[in-house]
């Protein structure tokens, strides 16, 4: 790092990462007079929404919800056309915010940040950039995202492998075209799930080749109701009040059930299902109070949609194959398009590559369950390091040269989330520890962004130089955050909230189960001035 040059005058915070995180951040601290620059490896904001191109992307937390609260001029004069936003819509609308809030000028653009050391004696970060800069400043601020580092599996001959192949999570700007290909699809999770009705739309062939069935109920997107829209923005505020309650953050409005399903007879609930499975998306877990308390309780549900992949699917060998045997929502819970359907159609087969993993690439396609696959194209489905790939893909050192990586080799340690003993003055945005993934992300960021702001502030007012977490303090939050999931189904599938997706990965459950809850602890925390955080 000695080498290389250093930029400027020491500035008050660099903000990695240019998504809705570090777009509201970076508005904030400049708000508050702080001198701030961004690093951002995409070309543009969007964060998520600029990287996930691939056909079917949209969001699955309804459009009304998934979006800024904190500007109300902001929130009026935004349109959403749809229940559930499409990518290119969510990318306008971020590209909207960074017009509206003139946040690019504090960004650099297709910049990453490779490395950050703590300097002691000055109190301040060094940072490193891919472009041979290196930045001081007071704070780092990490808003790299949680689903933003590529899970690419290690797959034998995949150098050998001919033809293009194209990630989910970094899918290319001017788009696909699959017309006449014959197509191989790996993985079946949201992506996958999201992208597979679209790509069998147009390739000559697709193979999906199916390590784990996931359970997913129909969306139900439709053109967003005018009516629901104008009277939900005649009171937004309370709309918006409402859902910081809900222990995601948001729904709301949804009709949740209060009864137990083990009360119901088999018609009741039958009928019940039906209902909630009409309605579309998430609110299926809602049929029922109790669908998340026990194995016993689940099963119902997981046993409705398994009936309704076998009432979808033609073939009942291929619908068998796409019934997990696995608890519904301990994984994240998929909101389709016409998922099941596809898999009636002559040019979609399923491979279920379970038992047998795939073997190798060959130049010409793969080899899988003993059989070779031409193929013309495959896309990886195959999900992200969660949660710390994208942190820990930078080489962070704290005091005594601390490495993150080091500290977290048995898993993510944090503070509420936000920090990390021995990493002072350094924030994570929806880190490991926050609700962050299991409540709607938006609103978890405005929650961090607005929480770091008043820290720093708090911590100049006070004139403190290091703002740490303090070990006792963050060993009793990462043991709260254990003890709520165990309290759970969670632990109960392989999911990547525990890092079950990335061999090698420690398995570790680690966002915190419960909004408003977390709300209520951190904000406690500040009112004790920073209980928890040392402050030299
Ligand atoms: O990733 P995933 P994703 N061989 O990890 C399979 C959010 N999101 O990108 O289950 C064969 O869920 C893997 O198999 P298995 C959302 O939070 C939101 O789909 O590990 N297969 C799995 O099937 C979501 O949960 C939206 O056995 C391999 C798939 O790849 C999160 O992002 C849309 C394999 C990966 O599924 C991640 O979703 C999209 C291998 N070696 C994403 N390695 C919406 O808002 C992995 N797989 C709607």
């Amino acid at each position: 790092m000695q080498d290389q040059k250093l930029s400027g005058r020491r500035l008050d915070a660099v903000v990695v990462g240019a998504g809705f995180g570090g777009m509201y951040m970076t508005h904030l601290l400049v708000q508050k007079g702080l001198s701030v620059r961004g690093f951002e490896r995409g070309d543009d904001v969007g964060g998520t929404w600029y990287w996930n191109r691939y056909p079917g992307c949209r969001c699955d937390v309804e459009s009304m919800e998934y979006s800024y609260k904190f500007s109300e001029e902001l929130q009026q004069e935004w349109e959403w056309s749809e229940r559930y936003s499409p990518q290119p819509e969510i990318l306008a609308y971020a590209n909207h915010v960074a017009d509206r809030f003139d946040l690019r000028r504090h960004f650099s653009f297709q910049t990453s940040v490779t490395a950050a050391r703590y300097c002691e004696g000055d109190a301040v970060w060094e940072v490193e950039t891919d472009t041979g800069e290196v930045i001081e400043a007071r704070y780092l601020i990490m808003a790299t995202g949680c689903l933003s580092a590529a899970n690419m599996p290690d797959f034998p001959g995949l150098e050998t492998y001919g033809g293009p192949t194209y990630h989910t999570g970094a899918w290319p700007k001017e788009g696909v075209d699959f017309a006449g290909k014959r197509v191989g699809v790996i993985g079946t999770g949201s992506s996958g799930i999201q992208s597979i009705p679209f790509i069998a739309e147009q390739a000559d062939h697709l193979t999906v080749f199916q390590r784990t069935p996931n359970f997913s109920v129909p969306a139900r997107n439709m053109p967003l109701d005018p009516e629901l829209a104008a009277s939900i923005k005649a009171n937004y505020a309370q709309f918006r009040a409402d859902a910081y309650q809900q222990p995601a953050a948001f729904g709301a409005h949804f009709p949740r059930s209060e009864d137990s399903v083990l009360d119901a007879t088999p018609e009741e609930r039958e009928v019940r299902f039906e209902k909630y499975w009409e309605l579309g998306g998430f609110v299926f877990l809602s049929a029922f109070e109790d669908i998340g308390a026990s194995l016993e309780t689940n099963k119902f549900a997981a046993d409705f949609v398994r009936k309704k992949i076998g009432e979808i699917v033609t073939d009942p060998k291929v619908a068998d194959l796409l019934c997990p045997d696995t608890v519904i929502g301990c994984k994240r819970l998929v909101a389709d398009s016409g998922y099941f359907e596809t898999y009636n159609r002559a040019n979609v087969d399923l491979v279920d590559v379970s038992s047998s993993p795939i073997e190798r690439f060959t130049p010409d396609g793969l080899e899988a369950c003993g059989r070779s696959f031409d193929l013309d194209a495959v896309v990886f489905a195959t999900g992200f390091d969660a949660m710390t790939g994208a942190l820990l893909r930078i080489d962070i050192q704290g005091r005594n040269g601390l490495s993150l990586r080091d500290k977290w080799s048995a898993g993510p340690r944090t503070y509420l989330g936000l920090a990390s003993a021995g990493f002072p003055n350094l924030f994570m945005m929806t880190g490991p520890g926050s609700p962050s993934v299991l409540a709607n992300m938006v609103t978890g960021i405005e929650q961090h962004a607005e929480y770091i702001a008043q820290a720093i502030s708090w911590a100049d007012d006070h004139k403190v130089s290091a703002f740490e977490a303090e070990l006792d303090a963050e060993n009793r939050w990462v043991e709260i955050v254990n003890l709520r999931s165990e309290e759970t189904l969670y632990p109960q599938c392989n999911s990547w909230y525990l890092g079950a997706n990335v061999p090698g990965k420690p398995r570790v459950f680690m966002p915190f189960l419960g909004f408003p809850d977390y709300v209520a602890m951190v904000d406690e925390v500040a009112a004790k001035g920073y209980e928890g955080f040392r402050s030299g």
